[in-house]
């Protein structure tokens, strides 16, 4: 008798146990892209999930920038492009795949800041991913002047909130250092000489008749030049050069950095160039030239995130060679936050229509 008890219980237990209903949560409007199994009215596959579809930044829209397209959906105010082009490193090869690692980095941003409060995907500008430039791999000349017109097509299509600026600004996605020359070449363009604050562990400045134009000429155009090369061609303001280094942060703290950098560049028009090589090794060791003794990740952020205010008319975040990184995505996740941090900056100041104004 008891055990006929106890299997009808167990019978009605398992029975109850199907129909258990799950709550409303609370915390989560609908629409939600995280629904309860159950109801087939609830199952959702048209909104999304950060691992769905193909690998944009952080999500975002997919635009293909590179064509000819000027109807109201092919507009936009701040757009990614991916430089896969690391054919002119003196050290470890490897960034051509960083614009898909940072993207695989990316894939749980959704914008928001714990220290502002704001979700810089969801503001007045229409943030959108532009994919890779096309760059064939056995030119860097080539390569380059391919990068050169992907930028320009890019940059020169209307804003859409073009009540904030005419032209749509560029974060880069690199590559290896030597894609900025086509950014500033792009910038410069629009808005003229830059001031550029450029985050690195090596000063980018070598004279290419040292580096590499004992070779070639063409040998001269590398990740280790192009500043110089910038200067040359007129694209940079002198306030561009100024060393804070590593240790400084010790000295004069997170705050002394972010003073002097905004002392040195002061009304300018400024372009932001993260090679993550100025991080320390321990937080971003997926890179070409690692040096120890960089900054921390945070430190980085809290820097960044202190230019708020600044007249961003574009930026990248380079150096990124995925093949190096650890099993845990360091140096990935690293590289997308500081890009979501550039966001955040663009966001914060519209640079309104460049030299024509
Ligand atoms: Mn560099």
């Amino acid at each position: 008798m008891h055990s006929l008890i106890l299997t009808l219980s167990l019978f009605l237990l398992s029975a109850l146990a199907r129909d258990i209903v799950f709550p409303p949560i609370a915390a989560i409007p609908n629409p939600s892209t995280q629904y309860p199994l159950g109801h087939e009215s609830t199952i959702d596959i048209t909104t999304g999930s950060q691992f769905s579809g193909l690998t944009t930044f952080a999500n975002l829209p997919y635009v293909n920038c590179f064509i000819e397209d000027d109807s109201p959906l092919n507009s936009y105010d701040i757009a990614f492009i991916g430089a896969p082009f690391d054919t002119a490193v003196t050290g470890r090869p490897g960034a051509r795949f960083g614009p898909k690692g940072i993207r695989l980095g990316s894939r749980r941003l959704g914008g928001w800041s714990v220290y502002t409060g704001e979700n810089v995907l969801a503001s007045w500008a229409k943030v959108i991913d532009c994919g890779d430039a096309p760059l064939t791999w056995l030119d860097n000349t080539v390569a380059l002047k391919q990068l050169d017109l992907a930028h320009k097509v890019v940059s020169s299509r209307r804003a859409n909130a073009t009540d904030r600026g005419q032209f749509p600004r560029i974060i880069t996605l690199g590559g290896d250092h030597t894609t900025t020359l086509s950014a500033l070449r792009s910038t410069y363009e629009k808005w003229g000489p830059v001031s550029v604050i450029h985050f690195d562990s090596h000063i980018d400045t070598w004279d290419p008749e040292v580096l590499g134009g004992g070779i070639s000429h063409y040998a001269g155009v590398n990740h280790g030049t192009f500043l110089h090369l910038a200067h040359e061609e007129g694209l940079i303001h002198n306030t561009s050069i100024h060393i804070i280094t590593a240790r400084d942060i010790d000295r004069i703290g997170i705050s002394g950095i972010i003073d002097q950098i905004k002392a040195r560049v002061g009304e300018s028009n400024v372009y932001i160039s993260i090679d993550i090589d100025v991080l320390d090794p321990a937080f971003a060791p997926a890179t070409g030239t690692a040096e120890p003794g960089g900054f921390s990740t945070r430190e980085l952020l809290s820097i960044v995130d202190g230019l708020r205010g600044l007249p961003v008319v574009g930026a990248d975040v380079v150096e990124v060679a995925p093949v190096y990184d650890s099993v845990g995505e360091t140096t990935t996740l690293a590289a997308a936050e500081v890009a979501n941090s550039l966001v955040g900056l663009m966001v914060a100041r519209a640079v309104g229509d460049g030299i024509t104004e």
